[in-house]
């Protein structure tokens, strides 16, 4: 399996050296592309001299920075072209472990395979490192609403640690995908769910980082609470419409 691990960097510089050199030396059989948004900190150029020096680091640079969503679709489309057969979701910033890892690619390669695997914080055996209870709060209300609003079945809905086999990334409209902060990754789980495909989420330890600084905003926040109530909205009004017909369709029939 060619497994191509994409990192989205934006002001990473202090972190993504470290990130890197241990992803490669734990993992050595996968490449990585590093996807950055012209970072003003050089973390684009720093890559770019690590991608030098090792040809399994390629860097893809963005012209600025259009937020996560933008940046792992540039990612996706690149890995489909060069042929990867599974796409790893990954921080730069230190909180996803590539200790985690070989678990993840294992639940991708089962048999029968999934069609996305989810390393998540909040199943049996999932854990979070450093995050105030506040932050696990906030974390765990956004998949409940998530869960709520669109009927999802997962626990973690926001994780970014991911695999995605190629199969479901080509299957998926990736044209239509809008979203950008961690309401990118819940509107991804919810296409895969929706086209009745089946995510298996896999125990992760989640660190909270201890360089750089966070990308989490309010205008992020913000984004996810709305989309996720005009699409639970959306999704209620179009079944109680197929209901309707339904059942106008019966009686019709009766009579
Ligand atoms: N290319 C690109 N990368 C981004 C952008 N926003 C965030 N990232 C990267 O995406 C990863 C996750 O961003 P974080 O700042 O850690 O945000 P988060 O993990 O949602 O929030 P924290 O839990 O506070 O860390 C990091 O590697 C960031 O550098 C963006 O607009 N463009
Ligand atoms: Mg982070």
């Amino acid at each position: 399996m060619r497994t191509l691990v994409i990192m989205p960097t934006y002001n990473e510089r202090d972190a993504l050296p470290t990130t890197l050199a241990h992803l490669r030396a734990t993992i050595p059989g996968v490449d990585v592309l590093v996807v950055d948004d012209s970072s003003p900190d050089g973390t684009g150029v720093w890559a770019d001299g690590a991608a030098a020096s090792d040809p399994q680091v390629e860097v893809l640079h963005r012209a600025g920075k259009e937020g996560l969503g933008r940046a792992y679709l540039d990612g996706f489309r690149w890995a489909l072209a060069q042929g990867y057969d599974a796409v790893v979701e990954m921080d730069a910033d230190g909180s996803h472990r590539a200790e985690d890892l070989p678990a993840l690619l294992a639940a991708a390669a089962a048999d029968p395979a999934p069609d996305l695997v989810i390393g998540s914080r909040w199943v049996p055996g999932g854990a979070v490192v450093n995050w105030p209870w506040t932050r696990q709060l906030i974390s765990k209300l956004g998949t409940g609403y998530a869960r709520l609003a669109l009927r999802l079945s997962v626990r973690d809905a926001t994780a970014g640690f991911r695999v995605y086999p190629a199969r479901t990334l080509r299957r998926l409209p990736l044209e239509q995908v809008e979203s950008q902060g961690y309401c990118f990754q819940i509107d991804m789980t919810w296409r895969v769910e929706r086209a009745r495909g089946r995510v298996v989420e896999v125990p992760i330890t989640f660190v909270e980082r201890t360089q750089g600084t966070s990308k989490m905003s309010r205008a992020i926040a913000v984004e996810a609470i709305t989309r996720l109530t005009e699409w639970g909205l959306d999704d209620r009004r179009r079944r109680i419409k197929l209901r309707v017909r339904r059942l106008v369709q019966a009686l019709r029939r009766r009579a």
